[in-house]
């Protein structure tokens, strides 16, 4: 029996990553720039046994159906062709988020797989080339390996697309991400499809690529800086750009709803009155809002003049993996 365990906390982008140039081995179109969050985490255990006879995977003490394993056992099939192991796992993942809260993220959740099978085939990767292993489960997973600001090289190989700590002299922990979590009723467009649809019909993604290079070198620029307002305004610029993507997509789709619309003016309004904050948005309703830490309190009252109490979640700058 081989066992390994690992917490993996999430990311989100402040550049984001948004179309794949190889779907396959996960090789993005462009560089991406992300905070990890010490909010939310994902804790997993995996055992590869010979008593087993297909993968299982529990997600909060729940067994998965064959649809919900499909991914977890196709990331399995890399590692056992890495470690020429041909034995099945049981895999147990927590994910620490509030509940009900649309929060769970294949970012933590693939990160967390990827460092409990290093842990359990003995694989001993570093940590660069765990961050290429992780993205082969889930892009945004290469970038859950590291604290802090994390960039995540492009590349054009499987060796060559990782992700690596941005040196910030400890910036990131003067900084903070208030989560405004909004339900949405609507069926989702996962970020796979999404991106994919994108890339392939949107009229709008060349403006996308031929850009984002240009917000990333502001965003390293921005924290070499500690420059608040410029990082602020590039992560908010750069997340309204990979949304008017999708507006260009055929069929044209958004992950906006009325709320999410309603935060972004909130978020507006509070900056136009002083407090310096910026929202970002992935491929769901919910709203980011990035401040800075002696803000956070001011923001998070000026927030439940809008939203609900139980809506508002502050998570500040968190750690890479940890081994358990
Ligand atoms: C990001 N997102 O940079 C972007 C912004 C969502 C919007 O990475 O297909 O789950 O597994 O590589 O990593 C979410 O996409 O997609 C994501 P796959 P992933 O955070």
């Amino acid at each position: 029996m081989l066992k390994g365990s690992a917490r993996a906390h999430t990311n989100i982008a402040l550049i984001k990553y948004w179309g794949k140039a190889n779907e396959d081995l996960i090789i993005p179109m462009n560089n991406s720039l992300s905070l990890t969050l010490d909010a939310f985490y994902t804790e997993t255990t995996v055992t590869f046994s010979e008593e087993l006879t297909t993968d299982i995977f529990y997600l909060d003490d729940t067994l998965q159906d064959e649809k919900g394993t499909k991914k977890i056992s196709r990331f399995l099939d890399l590692v056992r062709k890495k470690a020429a192991c041909p034995l099945f796992a049981e895999v147990n993942s927590y994910n620490h988020v509030p509940t009900a809260a649309g929060l769970a993220s294949s970012s933590s959740g693939l990160a967390a797989l990827a460092a409990a099978c290093n842990q359990a085939l003995q694989l001993d990767l570093s940590d660069r080339d765990l961050s290429r292993l992780a993205r082969r489960g889930s892009g945004s997973a290469c970038r859950s390996i590291f604290p802090g600001f994390v960039e995540w090289q492009k590349g054009n190989s499987d060796e060559t697309s990782f992700a690596e700590v941005v040196p910030s002299s400890g910036w990131e922990n003067e900084l903070a991400m208030l989560f405004i979590l909004i339900n949405d009723q609507e069926k989702d467009i996962s970020s796979r499809d999404g991106m994919r649809k994108t890339v392939e019909t949107s009229a709008f993604y060349d403006g996308w690529l031929q850009t984002t290079t240009q917000d990333l070198a502001s965003a390293k620029i921005a924290i070499h800086a500690q420059d608040f307002e410029k990082l602020g305004t590039v992560t908010e610029n750069n997340a309204l750009k990979m949304h008017g993507t999708t507006l260009a997509a055929v069929p044209p789709f958004t992950y906006w709803s009325p709320d999410s619309l309603k935060a972004m003016n909130a978020v507006r309004k509070i900056r136009a009155a002083g407090l310096p904050c910026y929202f970002t948005m992935d491929a769901g309703p919910n709203v980011k809002v990035l401040c800075q830490r002696k803000d956070v309190a001011q923001l998070k009252e000026k927030l439940t003049h809008y939203f609900a109490d139980e809506q508002l979640i502050t998570a500040f700058s968190g750690p890479g993996i940890t081994y358990l």
